[in-house]
């Protein structure tokens, strides 16, 4: 959608999910509400209409279209510059960077680009020993135990390519490494979880290099690779990842040999090259500017949520206990609770949320592991600094909406824990969404809330 930002305005999914219109609902309200935008996917024609106005009467959609009947006494809803899409929910991919991003000089020439998306399935029978929990694929080329025969990445010898890795998987956590002959190789690291590394404005360090990238479900990692010499033993393994006495097994393993050839074909596409004078970010307004390849200062970004200061701390906590307490085996309850409240697991009938907040804040939130297995906890529609991680400051200079709370050990007097700067300043983050862990089947289990950011100036 090249630099459009596709907005689908939260009230659709909170009329699948329910909230307050079904309260409405339950207590007779029928109010009308019209949408209006300045455009809506019609999915019965398959196009983008405009202007767009979506009738919600109660919990229900009645109309949809370029312009629909306004009952007396209907509220309207002007939405802008928004695209209403009537009938979809919001199905949260995990999208890579931002288009255009790549302008920000995070990769400075015409690089080819491929995409990686490791995928994962339950190993049949039940593992043991270094057994994995999940067998793993790379681009739906399976992988599995024991004899975990690679993918193959073809490449020009000494050819520097620019990687999207997303892990796609439903359990399993990744560190990944490249290898060159058992020597493990830096990694130019541009955008975690779809944002650029320099998003802070600090264009000077606009990759971060590291020998291995851990990535909880659904992380994404965004990376420059330089692919090794002809006759190189080199290849792309996941290492142990030690999710905790409760967790998965997540051995080392390879996920593909690297193999470096004049003749290895080329990728699908390239990174378009970037002529001078490159786009840079303003200081100002963060609104992009044509310019020279520019000396930025550190920090040009003004508006980096690194330097806006919390108004509040919240503490949320990750939990588990069996479902019979008397049968340790029986199935488990997830849950990821408020401190103060009590543990519940996640009811998407509920109609109250979790927690609320106000747009135009930024809130520290702690989260703690109370379990014995590592959590990813995750959030929808916004990003968070990690500030510190067991009590360490770290204040890492960019962005994230995934990150790994260490497991506790069953009997330390303090609990493992992350502090991240949360950022509700986003006016289109409106509405309700959801936080949760990012493991599959402890989300399902439970261990999921609701987040409703309320407006910070009432809506005419
Ligand atoms: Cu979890």
């Amino acid at each position: 959608m090249n630099g459009m930002r596709v907005f689908v305005w939260m009230v659709l999914a909170a009329l699948v999910s329910g909230s307050e219109l079904t309260a409405q609902q339950a207590s007779g309200d029928h109010r009308a509400i019209v949408l209006h935008a300045a455009r809506l996917l019609d999915i019965g024609s398959g196009r983008i209409v405009s202007p767009g106005e979506v009738l919600v009467e109660g919990e229900r959609i009645v109309a949809a279209g370029s312009s629909v009947e306004h009952p007396a006494g209907a509220e309207v809803i002007d939405l802008g510059d928004a695209t209403l899409m009537p009938g979809l929910i919001d199905a949260h991919v995990h999208l890579f960077l931002h288009p255009g991003a790549e302008d920000l000089q995070t990769v400075q020439e015409s690089v080819p680009e491929r995409t990686l998306i490791v995928r994962d399935n339950p190993v049949p029978g039940t593992p043991t020993g270094n057994v994995p929990a999940w067998d793993l694929s790379l681009n739906y080329i399976p992988v599995a135990s024991p004899a975990y025969t690679p993918a193959v990445i073809a490449m020009k010898p000494q050819q520097k390519q620019f990687w999207r890795v997303l892990n796609a998987s439903a359990i399993t956590y990744l560190d990944l490494q490249v290898l060159f002959n058992g020597t493990p190789q830096l990694l130019g690291v541009v955008a975690l979880d779809g944002v650029p590394i320099d998003e802070n404005g600090d264009l000077a360090h606009s990759a971060l290099w590291k020998t291995h990238i851990l990535m909880p479900p659904a992380g994404r990692a965004e990376i420059i690779v330089k692919g090794p010499a002809e006759g190189v033993q080199a290849s792309l393994v996941t290492r142990t990842v030690d999710t905790g006495p409760a967790g998965e097994n997540d051995p080392t393993r390879p996920l593909a040999t690297i193999v470096a050839s004049r003749e290895a074909p080329e990728t699908h596409s390239r990174l378009p090259l970037i002529s001078q004078p490159v786009a840079s970010r303003s200081a100002a307004d963060g609104t992009l500017v044509a310019s020279t390849r520019p000396i930025v200062p550190a920090h040009a970004n003004s508006s980096w949520l690194g330097d806006v200061a919390p108004v509040r701390e919240r503490k949320l906590y990750f939990s588990e206990e069996p479902l019979d307490p008397k049968d340790p085996s029986s199935p488990t309850k997830f849950y990821i609770t408020v401190e103060g409240e009590k543990p519940v697991q996640f009811d998407p009938r509920a109609t109250a949320p979790n927690i609320t907040v106000r747009q135009g804040d930024v809130e520290d939130w702690i989260i703690e592991n109370r379990s014995t297995e590592l959590h990813a906890f995750h959030i929808h529609q916004i990003h968070f600094i990690l500030k510190e991680w067991n009590g360490i400051p770290l204040d890492e200079p960019y962005l994230r909406d995934t990150i790994n709370v260490q497991y506790w050990d069953g009997h330390s007097p303090v609990y493992p824990s992350v502090r991240l700067r949360m950022d509700f300043r986003d006016p289109r983050i409106v509405g309700t969404f959801v936080y949760h862990c990012h493991l599959l089947e402890h989300e399902d289990g439970g261990m999921m809330g609701t987040i409703r950011v309320e407006a910070s100036v009432k809506k005419q």
